[in-house]
């Protein structure tokens, strides 16, 4: 299969060949937003396809028909993937555009546009969960022998699309410049009404009590994952292999304590405060 085994390298940080280009990443960096635009900005498994349906129904006002009719790619392309111009449709309503790329490679594209621009966080220890499952269903990602060997990548910042710590802290701090919305996986999980309601406001999208209902029934777990446009079931079985693991496997937050060793956690809460005490920022590790 295409590039699978190629690695792409920029500003330090690894990115699958498979669907990474020198002259993608260039383009990208390059890009002119425009006024309308939408921008999704995820470290990988953070809720960015949580975040595209919950868009892509924002704009058809409640209607599920795109969302369950167009995969979720052609809807809310990433910017620095190969294939992105041949998706980015033009005039038809505000584009919706996703990128897990850090602050260092993009915020200066973002810096004078008048994008709106979304920042999806998840806390690190369900991340790393997420990512090492998503190691062994997705192809064009390096094979880990176990969670352990995968956890120290992770912290150490090793891993494809690099450090989490660099891309949030990244991020976050753009968050004036450019009036970026903030919001993070476990509150959608908590208190999913009150956090489409505050981004609709930022978006100047108001809804009616009917279609906000829509989108939170549609946009729940058990629906999503069986939603094909969404699933990632559309892709062959040899770049994702979905008997390895599901792309929606569990949609929870709190899965790392089923995963973690109590030496693993202690570590982890270690580092994230060397990492993370400077910047503020507080993540939600259990909803019990
Ligand atoms: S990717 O590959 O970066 O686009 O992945 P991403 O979409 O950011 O993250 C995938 C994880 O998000 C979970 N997910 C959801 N959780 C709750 N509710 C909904 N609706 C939902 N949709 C996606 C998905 O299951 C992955 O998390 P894990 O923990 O692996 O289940």
């Amino acid at each position: 299969m295409d590039r699978m085994d190629v690695i792409e390298t920029i500003a330090g940080i690894q990115l699958p060949g498979h669907l990474h280009t020198a002259q993608s990443l260039q383009y990208a960096q390059e890009f002119q937003f425009q006024e309308g635009d939408i921008v999704i900005i995820s470290y990988p498994k953070s809720g960015t396809t949580w975040m595209q349906e919950i868009l892509t129904l924002i704009y058809s006002q409640g209607d599920t028909e795109v969302a369950t009719s167009v995969p979720n790619w052609e809807r809310a392309p990433w910017l620095e993937h190969t294939f992105f111009k041949d998706l980015l449709k033009e005039g038809e309503g505000p584009r919706i555009i996703t990128t897990h790329l850090p602050s260092e490679l993009l915020a200066p594209a973002l810096q004078n546009s008048k994008a709106k621009v979304i920042y999806v966080a998840r806390n690190p220890k369900d991340v790393a969960v997420s990512f090492y499952y998503f190691h062994k269903m997705a192809k064009f990602l390096p094979d880990f022998d176990s969670f352990t060997e995968f956890l120290q990548k992770f912290q150490d910042g090793q891993v494809h699309y690099g450090s989490w710590f660099q891309h949030v802290k990244g991020w976050y701090a753009q968050k004036t410049n450019l009036g970026l919305f903030y919001i993070t996986y476990e509150a959608l999980q908590k208190n999913f009404r009150h956090s489409l309601k505050k981004l609709c406001k930022f978006l100047g999208c108001p809804m009616y009590s009917r279609e906000l209902d829509q989108i939170q029934n549609h946009c729940k777990f058990p629906v999503m994952s069986q939603n094909v446009m969404v699933n990632y079931t559309l892709i062959p079985h040899k770049i994702m292999d979905h008997d390895q693991s599901k792309f929606m496997r569990k949609g929870i937050v709190g899965d790392w304590k089923e995963h973690f060793t109590d030496e693993q956690n202690v570590e982890f809460d270690k580092l994230f405060q060397e990492k993370m005490s400077d910047c503020g920022l507080q993540f939600v590790w259990s909803l019990d």
